[in-house]
């Protein structure tokens, strides 16, 4: 079990309706079984003092991140619809980073592209997790190809010891393996694995 105290922070990434839900639009294949598991976390991170952050896809209706702009993914995580909230069994205590509100591809909690200029730029989280004196991070949420795998590589590049709970997150897997594929490439980059 993962261990928490004042200077780790939990970081809860994406659990939102359009990839937890099987009604959701980008339902990641066995998302519903780790929302339990993560609000479980949540509790002991809290207990423990740990700090807890979530992020949010939040997109607005026409972005070059959907099919419909050119890019590659359904519309999901459309702001302020139900596909954008949270699950309803997650468990909510702490404050929300929400990512690609102006459009950008956001997958990471700590950076957002801009797709047509390429143009990166910071989301709140960094500074958060700084001002909070955080020097650890654990990694739970979906999607591990995507935006966990994204968030956990920006971590370790920001400096912050950083741990994954594989139970914790499921893949979109858009090709068979790339879930695999991606906590391989987080565990070369440094993240650690439990
Ligand atoms: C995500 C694809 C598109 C994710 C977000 O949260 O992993 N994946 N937007
Ligand atoms: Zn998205």
């Amino acid at each position: 079990m993962a261990n928490y105290d004042p200077r780790t922070a939990l970081i809860v990434v994406d659990v939102q309706n359009d990839f937890a839900d099987p009604n959701g639009s980008l339902y990641v294949k066995g998302a519903e079984d780790v929302v339990t598991f993560i609000s479980a976390e949540v509790a002991r991170a809290r207990a423990a003092g740990s700090l807890v952050v979530y992020t949010q896809d939040w997109h607005p209706p026409e972005t070059p991140h959907f099919a419909t702009g050119g890019g590659v993914w359904p519309v999901h995580c459309v702001r302020n619809t139900w596909g954008a909230a949270f699950h309803p069994g997650l468990k909510v205590e702490g404050d929300t980073v929400r990512k690609g509100a102006g459009g950008e591809d956001g997958y990471s909690g700590f950076t957002v592209r801009d797709p047509e200029s390429g143009r990166e730029s910071e989301t709140d989280l960094a500074a958060m997790l700084h001002d909070a004196g955080i020097e650890r991070v654990i990694v739970v949420g979906l999607a591990t190809d995507y935006c966990v795998k994204a968030t956990a590589l920006d971590a370790v590049r920001k400096g912050f010891s950083t741990l994954l709970l594989r139970d914790a997150v499921r893949a979109v897997d858009l090709t068979p393996g790339d879930g695999e594929r991606a906590i391989e490439e987080m565990c070369r980059a440094g993240v650690s694995l439990e």
